[in-house]
C-alpha cells in the first residue's frame, strides 16, 4: 500500500456544483446512476484531468454532456478514473453496479438484517460511484431510491423528503435533498423492513424537528432511553454552545452489522443497534451511559464535524477530538463530573498512552498514513479531546466558548485544518498559542517530573517542573509543550486543627485552608522551569495536574503518608482519586520486586486502613467510592511494570484484593448488605442509582474473591437470580466467571437460556467468559466460535469473543506457551478475508510485543512476522503489523 503524506495536499481542481444519486436496489446487484455537475477552479489549467475515486465498481455507461466518452477521454484503475479534456463546466452521468450482498467488509453500501445501510467515512463512497471522494469536495445532493415495496417499506436518505411513489411492477420510490453542503462521507442511504418511535424537538427559535429511531421491529421498545437522551443532547449543545440543529427532521437507524459505534451523516445517523437498545433488563448502567454519550457525540457532530468539516483526513482529531470534549462536557453536565474525568482519564492512560508508547504512536494530527481507517484511534479520539481540553484550562470556560463562536462565524460551510481551530481559539482571546500548535505536530505522552522547596523563614515554596518526551516514530528529540498544571496546596497542620477544634474554629481553620488551597494552572512552556509562590505558612503538600490538567505522566516524590492524605484531603475530587491509584501503583510495583525477588509478600498496615478509611467514609458519594476502591487495571500497570509479565501482574493484584477483602470483610459485608437493601425499588439510570449499584457491586467483587469457606459464590448466585435489571446480573455473573464453582455453571446456563434470542444480550455472555482467568479460557473461546450464536462476520460478535479476549484479558492472551498469540493470528487471517478494518483493530494487542519479557515478546513478534509473510494481506492489517516490525 502507498503512504499518504500530509504535506503533499492539494487543493481540488474541480468542484461539485450539485450531485444527483438513483439507486436501483435489487436482490443480486445496485445499480448505481449518478449526475454530477463539475467546475473547474479559477486558475487550474484546462489540461489538468478530473480524478475521481471508485474501487469495486463495474462502470456500465459514462456520458460528458449527453455524449459518451471516448475511450481515449478517460483512464480507469483499481482505484479511480481520471477524466482528460474536461470543459470548465461540465455534467458528468456515470453508470456502476455494485454488490452489496456479497460486501462483508461493512464499508460503502451493504446488506444487514436484510435491509440495506451505508457507511461512507472514511473512503466508502467510492465503493458506491466513481467520485472525488475527499472531505473538502462538498456538494448539495438528490438522491433517489428505488426498492420492491414489500422487502423494503423504508427508503431513507440525507436531508427532507421531497417526492415519492409507486412504479407498477412492484417496487416503490422515495426522493430526498439534502440542502446543506456536504462531503460524500456523510452521505446515507437506508432501505429496509423498519419501524420507528417518532418525537419531537422545539428548537431555541421555535422550530419544530421531527425526531426518529429506526429499528427491526422486535426491538422498537428499546429506543426511549435514546430518544431521551437525543432530546437532552439538542438541548444542552443550545445551552452549553448556543447551536441548534437546522433540518426539519433528525433520523437515526439502528443496525447490528456495523465497524464502528455510530456514524454521524447528515440527518440520518446510523448506530450500532448496541448503542440505541436499552432496557432495565437487557443493559447495564454503563450501556445507559455510553448511549446518551454516543447519541450525543454524534449529534454534536452535526456542527462540529458537518457545518464545519475536515480539509483532508489527516484533520481528523478537528471533528472528532473536539467533538469527544463536547460528549465528556455533556456527560459531566448532566452526571457527575468526576466521576466522568476518572473514567475518561482511565481510559486515557490504559490505552492511549499504550498507543503512544507503540509503534503505532503517531500526533493527533498524523503525518502520513498508508490507510486511514487505522488512524481512528484513541490518540485521534481521546488525546485529541484533551487537546481541546486544554485549551479550556488556558482560556477559562468562557474563552473558550468565544473561540467556538469566532470558528463558527468564520468556517461554517468550509473544510478546515486543525491550525482554524487554534487560530480562532488564540483570536478570540488576544492570546498567542503558536506553541500549542505542538500538541498537534509531536506524538509520545510527555513526562513531567516535579520537585518541590520549601523556604520556612521567606514563606515561599517553589515547584521545579522539568519536561521531557520519549521517541516516537515521527521524531526523535521533541520541543517543549505548551502543558497547563493546575496545581493547589494543602497543608497537614490546617487540616489537623480543623479535625479537632470546636465549631468556630472550625469554620476560621476552613477560612484559612480554602483561601491557600485555590487552584492555579500553571503555564509550562520551558524544558525546565520553576515557580515561586510566597505566603505558604507552613510546608504543603502540593496537589498536582488537578483534574488531569493536561496528558501527561507526572512523577513527584511523594511519600505514603502524603498520598494516604491527599486521599483524604483533597479538594479535587480528581486527585483524591488520582493519590490513591498513585499508592496502589506503588504497592504493586514493590509487590512485582518482592515476587521477583522471591521474597515474601504483605500489605502495609497503612495501605489496607486507607482502603478502609475510603470504603466505610460515608461523606463520600458512592461512585467515587466505588472508583476509589477499584485497583488500577492489570493493562495499566503493564503500562508502568517493564518488562511485563503479565502472569506475575495478576497474581499481585489479586494479592491484593484478596488481602483486602479479608482485611475489610466486616465494613465490605455491612456495606455491601445495606446497599443492597437501599436498591430495591424501580431501576433508574440516575447518577445517585448507578453510583450505589456500583459501589455494591465493587463489594461483592471483593468478597467473591474470598474463597475460604465459599460462601459468596452464593451470594453471588442469589444477586444473579435475584437481579431486577442488567447491572446486577452482569456484576454477580462478571464476579461467578472467574470462579470455578458449580453456582458459576449454572448462572451461565441460565443466562444462555434466558437470552439466546437476544443478540446484543448475548455479546456479553461471549464476552464474560472470554474474559475468565480460569485455566481452560483460551479452550472455552475456540468452544465458543463453534456456538451457532457466534458470527464472524458479526463485528459486536467480533469484539465481544475475540476482542475480549486478546484485550480484555492479559492473562491468557499472553500465556508463555505463545497459544494467546497464535490463537489471535489465525482469527486476523480470517476476518481479514472479509472485513479487514475490523483484522486491523484485532491486530493490535500484538502491537506492542517490546514491551513484553523476552519469552513473549519473541513469540509475539513471530505472530507478526507471520502475519507479514502472509499474501494478499489488506493494507489495514499490512500497514500495523510492518509499523510494528521497524
Ligand atoms: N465519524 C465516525 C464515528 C464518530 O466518531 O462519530
Ligand atoms: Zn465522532
Amino acid at each position: 500500500p502507498k503512504t499518504v503524506y500530509l504535506q503533499d495536499y492539494t487543493a481540488p481542481s474541480y468542484r461539485v456544483d450539485a450531485l444527483s444519486l438513483v439507486f436501483e436496489l435489487g436482490e443480486t446487484a445496485t445499480r448505481v446512476t449518478s449526475v454530477a455537475n463539475y467546475r473547474r477552479e479559477a486558475g487550474v489549467a484546462a489540461n489538468i484531468p478530473l480524478e475521481l475515486y471508485g474501487e469495486a465498481l463495474e462502470l456500465l455507461e459514462i456520458r460528458l454532456n449527453g455524449l459518451p466518452l471516448q475511450a481515449s477521454d478517460y483512464h480507469v484503475t483499481d482505484t479511480g478514473m481520471s477524466i482528460y479534456n474536461v470543459s470548465a463546466l461540465c455534467t458528468l452521468e456515470i453508470v456502476t453496479r455494485i454488490y452489496p450482498q456479497k460486501n462483508t467488509s461493512l464499508e460503502g453500501l451493504y446488506q444487514t438484517s436484510g435491509n440495506f445501510c451505508t457507511q461512507c467515512e472514511a473512503q466508502g463512497f467510492r465503493k458506491i460511484t466513481y467520485y472525488p471522494d475527499r472531505p473538502d469536495v462538498m456538494t448539495v445532493f438528490t438522491t433517489q431510491i428505488l426498492a420492491d415495496k414489500q422487502k423494503y417499506p423504508v427508503l431513507l436518505s440525507n436531508g427532507n423528503l421531497t417526492g415519492s411513489g409507486e412504479l407498477a411492477d412492484g417496487r416503490h420510490w422515495a426522493r430526498w435533498e439534502d440542502p446543506f453542503h456536504k462531503p460524500a462521507y456523510l452521505f446515507a442511504l437506508v432501505a429496509g423492513d423498519l419501524q420507528h418511535v417518532e418525537d419531537h424537538y422545539t428548537t431555541g427559535s421555535g422550530r419544530d424537528v421531527t425526531l426518529r429511531i429506526y429499528t427491526e421491529a422486535h426491538n422498537i421498545d428499546k429506543c426511549d432511553h435514546a430518544m431521551q437522551s437525543l432530546k437532552r443532547a439538542m438541548l444542552w449543545d443550545e445551552q452549553r454552545f448556543g447551536l441548534e440543529y437546522d433540518l426539519d427532521i433528525y433520523m437515526i437507524v439502528a443496525v447490528d452489522d456495523f465497524n464502528m459505534g455510530a456514524m454521524e451523516n447528515k440527518g440520518l445517523n446510523v448506530f450500532n443497534s448496541k448503542l440505541v437498545f436499552a432496557s432495565p433488563a437487557t443493559a447495564t448502567d454503563m450501556d445507559y451511559v455510553s448511549i446518551e454519550a454516543v447519541i450525543g457525540h454524534e449529534y454534536f457532530h452535526n456542527w462540529t464535524g458537518n457545518r464545519v468539516t475536515c480539509r483532508d483526513w489527516f484533520q481528523l482529531s478537528l471533528k472528532e477530538g473536539l467533538t469527544v470534549f463536547r460528549d465528556q462536557e455533556f456527560t459531566s453536565d448532566l452526571h457527575s463530573r468526576p466521576v466522568k474525568r476518572i473514567e475518561d482519564v482511565r481510559l486515557l492512560r490504559t490505552n492511549q498512552f499504550a498507543e503512544d508508547a507503540s509503534p503505532m504512536a503517531h500526533p493527533i494530527r498524523p503525518a502520513s498514513y498508508m490507510e486511514i481507517n487505522n488512524f481512528y484511534t484513541v490518540t485521534v479520539y481521546e488525546k485529541g479531546a484533551e487537546v481541546v481540553r486544554m485549551y479550556q484550562t488556558l482560556l477559562g470556560r468562557d474563552g473558550f466558548r468565544k473561540g467556538m463562536d469566532l470558528y463558527f462565524q468564520r468556517h461554517d460551510g468550509q473544510a478546515v485544518a486543525t491550525e482554524n481551530f487554534l487560530a480562532a481559539m488564540a483570536d478570540a482571546n488576544g492570546v498567542d498559542l503558536s506553541q500549542f500548535q505542538r500538541w498537534y505536530d509531536q506524538a509520545g505522552t510527555p513526562r513531567v517530573a516535579v520537585t518541590m522547596d520549601y523556604d520556612a523563614a521567606a514563606q515561599t515554596c517553589s515547584l521545579h517542573l522539568r519536561q521531557s518526551c520519549p521517541a516516537t516514530p515521527e521524531a526523535a528529540e521533541k520541543l517543549p509543550f505548551l502543558i497547563p498544571v493546575e496545581v493547589g496546596f494543602l497543608f497537614p497542620s490546617a487540616s489537623l486543627r480543623e479535625r479537632s477544634s470546636d465549631s468556630h474554629e472550625e469554620r476560621d481553620d476552613e477560612r484559612s485552608l480554602s483561601e491557600v488551597e485555590v487552584s492555579q494552572v500553571l503555564r509550562f512552556t520551558e524544558a525546565e522551569q520553576s515557580f515561586t509562590f510566597s505566603n505558604i505558612p507552613e510546608r504543603p503538600v502540593p496537589s498536582l495536574l488537578r483534574g488531569f490538567s493536561a496528558p501527561v505522566r507526572l512523577s513527584y516524590p511523594y511519600t505514603t503518608a502524603e498520598l494516604v492524605f491527599l486521599m483524604k484531603h483533597d479538594s479535587d475530587a480528581f486527585n483524591r482519586w488520582d493519590a490513591g491509584q498513585r499508592l496502589a501503583m506503588q504497592t504493586i510495583l514493590s509487590l512485582l520486586d518482592a515476587q521477583q525477588q522471591q521474597a515474601a509478600f504483605g500489605l502495609e498496615h497503612e495501605f489496607i486502613s486507607a482502603y478502609q478509611a475510603i470504603l466505610t467514609d460515608n461523606t463520600l458519594d458512592h461512585a467515587l467510592r466505588a472508583e476509589a476502591m477499584t485497583l488500577p487495571s492489570e493493562a495499566d500497570i503493564a503500562e508502568v511494570a517493564r518488562p511485563s509479565d503479565p502472569e506475575a501482574i495478576h497474581t499481585v493484584r489479586e494479592f491484593i484484593h484478596a488481602t483486602l477483602a479479608k482485611a475489610l470483610r466486616l465494613d465490605l459485608d455491612a456495606l455491601y448488605a445495606d446497599l443492597h437493601a437501599q436498591g430495591q425499588g424501580d431501576y433508574s439510570p440516575d447518577a445517585v442509582s448507578i453510583g450505589r449499584r456500583s459501589l455494591k457491586n465493587v463489594c461483592l467483587a471483593y468478597l467473591g474473591r474470598i474463597q475460604d469457606d465459599g460462601i459468596y459464590d452464593d451470594t453471588c448466585l442469589q444477586q444473579y437470580r435475584n437481579a431486577g435489571n442488567m447491572t446486577d446480573a452482569m456484576a454477580a455473573l462478571a464476579v461467578l466467571s472467574k470462579i470455578d464453582c458449580p453456582q458459576r455453571e449454572e448462572a451461565l446456563q441460565h443466562f444462555h437460556d434466558r437470552w439466546q434470542h437476544d443478540s446484543l444480550v448475548m455479546d456479553k455472555w461471549f464476552g464474560l467468559q472470554a474474559t475468565s482467568s480460569l485455566p481452560d479460557t483460551l479452550q472455552q473461546v475456540q468452544n465458543l466460535m463453534q456456538h451457532p450464536l457466534f458470527d464472524i462476520r458479526n463485528p459486536n460478535k467480533v469484539r465481544a469473543l475475540v476482542g475480549s479476549f486478546a484485550m480484555r484479558n492479559p492473562l491468557h492472551f499472553h500465556a508463555q506457551d505463545g497459544s494467546g498469540y497464535a490463537f489471535l493470528k489465525e482469527r486476523v487471517l480470517e476476518l481479514d478475508a472479509m472485513n479487514p478494518q475490523i483484522a486491523s483493530r484485532m491486530v493490535r494487542p500484538l502491537m506492542n510485543w517490546r514491551q513484553y519479557e523476552l519469552t513473549r515478546s519473541a513469540a509475539m513478534k513471530a505472530q507478526l512476522e507471520q502475519l507479514k509473510a502472509h499474501s494478499g494481506l489488506s493494507g489495514d492489517v499490512y500497514e500495523i503489523v510492518s509499523k510494528s516490525l521497524v
